[in-house]
């Protein structure tokens, strides 16, 4: 398919011939926008979002890696909270039309342990290769993540795709998918509690669900009870809900309008609940599949 690609040395665009468009910014290989055929905006974007490589964008895909939160643990004492794939520059390694995207485009991006500075290298020492494939289809979206170990010595990491999704009016919005599900309550003193029926929001809410049925049991997150997105996982077997409301959101400063969390919520699939171990030579590959419904 004739996929426009426009790069310049900081973000791309790819748009398909049936309209369907993305843009990343190559710093943390972010997704800051992804529009449907006739032009609808399906990612939330923070006005305030830092866009020049100042700091992560807040808003569309970022990347987490590798590690959720912060922990004094796990080789992660130094680094800061999500990790630093999210605020590093990625390299664009190209695009396929390969026949996996049908109709669409498959653009790869890669962070390797060469590509940080000696200060983030310093805060997480490993030798490590990270491959990001975006695929752009029709109705759907696909982020796939390869993590490789490429040194010596065996790491640990957590990872997380942090979906900022825009949505009308959030006390609209329900999400099925995590019924009868064991989840650590962030916003009621990281209290563990079981979801009881479909998760709806009247608060701030951050929730680190462990959905029972699995990975491959969509995620839906309804608007005033239509369908709007069905989010597939693969090999992350967690799931972050999370809404700042008022007082979170006027704490963030990158987080504009101060009213924008009536029109979005995160829904982010990650493996977060423990810790991954990459032996040396090992990789490790997860994705998630966004279907607009
Ligand atoms: O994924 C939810 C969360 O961990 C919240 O606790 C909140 O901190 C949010 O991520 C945003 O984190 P950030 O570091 O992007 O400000």
């Amino acid at each position: 398919p004739q996929v426009t690609l426009t790069d310049s040395n900081a973000r791309l665009t790819a748009t398909l011939p049936t309209g369907e468009s993305i843009d990343i910014l190559l710093h943390g290989a972010t997704i800051l926008s992804w529009k449907d055929a006739a032009g609808r905006e399906n990612f939330w974007l923070s006005d305030a979002a830092k866009l020049d490589g100042s700091g992560a964008a807040r808003g569309g895909i970022p990347i987490v890696f590798p590690v959720f939160g912060t922990s004094d643990g796990h080789g992660a004492e130094k680094l800061p909270q999500h990790g630093f794939a999210r605020n590093s520059r990625w390299e664009f390694l190209g695009k396929s039309t390969s026949e996996a995207a049908k109709e669409g485009v498959k653009l790869d991006f890669g962070l390797s342990s060469q590509n940080l500075s000696d200060d983030v290298r310093a805060q997480w020492p490993y030798t490590f290769g990270l491959l990001y494939s975006v695929t752009l289809d029709r109705g759907s979206l696909n982020t796939t993540l390869v993590v490789t170990n490429d040194g010596d010595v065996p790491f640990e990491f957590q990872t997380l795709l942090h979906n900022y999704f825009r949505v009308d009016d959030i006390e609209k919005v329900t999400v099925k998918g995590f019924e009868d599900a064991p989840y650590v309550d962030k916003a009621d003193q990281f209290k563990t509690k079981t979801q009881a029926g479909a998760v709806t929001f009247a608060g701030e809410t951050d929730s680190v669900y462990t959905p029972a049925q699995g990975p491959g049991h969509p995620l839906v997150i309804e608007e005033d009870g239509k369908p709007r997105f069905r989010i597939v996982r693969d090999n992350l077997e967690d799931a972050v809900v999370f809404n700042p409301w008022v007082d979170k959101a006027r704490s963030m400063g990158d987080f504009e309008p101060k009213d924008g969390w009536k029109k979005m919520l995160c829904v982010e699939p990650g493996s977060v609940s423990k810790w991954q171990t990459l032996e040396k030579g090992d990789a490790f590959e997860a994705a998630q599949t966004i279907y607009l419904v």
